[in-house]
């Protein structure tokens, strides 16, 4: 046992508690014949709770984490401290990347041989813990090399690099049992045209991922492989920048039926989309897989990362959720971070503590929602016309036809009230 978590016990489900403690999120409860912990699948961001030293662009390390450093005795350090955190939360799940749970080493074989001494190091705690991976990742964006992009890179040494680390990263899942392997394309786009050929790394791009789907298969792995969109930052543009625009890359390189998509609130935002929308979208063309529950300041237009506390916001995300029929390998993994001024150990217990309960009030009320059924049902009749024999014959037919039935049916459309106050009316009811 380390010393850092001193004095905060673990946490239970105590809905009348004023300290901190589970007052929505009971794993046990039953929700439609499920546990909630089986619901919710909540995951523990190795990275931000344990690697972010709380810079900004203004100011560096503000945490001074007693594990800070380069050594792999640090790093065995950071695993116990994360360890006893998701033991205190009995958190089901955790995600890192390679870069979070390793010191970079000279060479790539130094680095590798380090990564893997820690994901051994991993599975020994895993076998005393009930955590288990959620999904691993490379981290393809932190270090110089990857400045002008890891598979998009004009150099094809990087290229080969960052095929590599992916290539370890996915025995490592793999090895770990992880459940999904993610792939985040932050410096996969450019800064300025004037210097990028599109076309050439967008094909880079498409090929890297066809690997790794080839690669998933040529080892076993059952998890799902899942691509995270994000519009921008740190790129001013990126590949990967919404739901739709991955749906039409997967299409193209032949991909879909193989990827699915880890779909960050706070990345939907900055596409210009609302987290349901990406949700919904993500789940009519079958690719909805995993979702990273964290919101950005709406004022700052930044990826600010910060731990959800929006109930009707959560509620409209695990109401898609649910209508997709709830997750299967993916989860609700917290990449969030604390603010920078939030410095001390029951800081890090709280936002999480808070995060769940806020996931858990918002996933009651889309449940409820939907176990109610009139949100569904006036959806349902608002689209009744296509149910009809003749709203089905419409789509067979053409337009010849179709003009000459207008004309001698008198067809003579009538509009009618979308409903919207009231749809949301009814959504107050359970928020
Ligand atoms: C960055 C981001 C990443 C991915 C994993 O905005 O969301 O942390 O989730 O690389
Ligand atoms: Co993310």
């Amino acid at each position: 046992m380390t010393d850092f978590f001193k004095g905060i016990p673990a946490l239970s489900y105590d809905p009348d508690s004023t300290d901190i403690a589970f007052r929505h999120y009971n794993p046990d409860e039953v929700i439609g014949g499920k546990r909630m912990e089986e619901h919710l699948r909540f995951a523990v961001a190795y990275w931000h709770s344990f690697a972010w030293p709380g810079g900004d662009p203004f100011g560096a390390e503000t945490f001074e984490r007693p594990w800070f450093g380069d050594t792999m005795d640090l790093a065995r350090l950071k695993a116990d401290v994360a360890f006893e955190m998701f033991d205190l939360l009995n958190v089901p799940f955790f995600c890192w990347h390679d870069a979070d749970i390793r010191p970079e080493g000279d060479t790539f074989a130094e680095s590798l041989h380090r990564f893997q001494e820690m994901i051994d190091y991993f599975g020994e705690k895993m076998e005393a813990s009930k955590t288990r991976l959620l999904w691993g990742t490379a981290n393809l964006f932190s270090h110089r090399r990857f400045m002008s992009g890891a598979a998009t890179n004009p150099d094809p040494e990087v290229f080969a690099w960052s095929a590599a680390t992916v290539k370890n990263c996915m025995d490592a899942t793999h090895k770990l049992q992880g459940e999904n392997y993610v792939l985040w394309g932050g410096r996969e786009g450019y800064e300025t045209l004037l210097n990028t050929d599109l076309r050439r790394e967008r094909q880079q791009a498409g090929r890297f991922l066809q690997m790794a789907v080839e690669y998933k298969h040529k080892i076993g792995f059952k998890g799902a492989i899942l691509v995270e969109p994000k519009p921008q930052e740190p790129s001013k543009h990126q590949y990967d920048f919404d739901v739709a625009t991955v749906y039409g890359f997967l299409k193209e390189f032949g991909l879909e039926g193989e990827v699915q998509m880890n779909i960050e609130q706070g990345h939907a935002i900055l596409a210009g989309h609302s987290f349901e929308h990406e949700l919904a979208l993500a789940t009519a063309l079958g690719i909805f897989g995993s979702i990273d529950m964290n919101r950005n300041d709406y004022q700052s237009g930044w990826d600010t990362d910060q731990f959800p506390n929006n109930v009707p916001e959560v509620a409209l995300a695990y109401y898609e959720v649910l209508r997709a029929g709830g997750f299967t390998t993916g989860g609700t993994n917290f990449d969030a971070k604390l603010r920078r001024q939030s410095l001390d150990p029951v800081d890090l217990i709280a936002a999480h503590a808070g995060a769940m309960d806020v996931c858990a009030r918002g996933f009651k009320a889309a449940a409820a929602m939907l176990e109610d059924g009139t949100l569904e049902k006036m959806r349902a009749a608002r689209y009744g016309g296509w149910d009809s024999s003749g709203g089905k014959a419409l789509l067979e037919s053409d337009f010849e036809t179709i003009a000459a039935q207008v004309e001698a049916d008198g067809i003579n459309p009538q509009p009618r009230s979308g409903r919207q106050e009231i749809l949301e009316n009814i959504v107050n009811r359970f928020v």
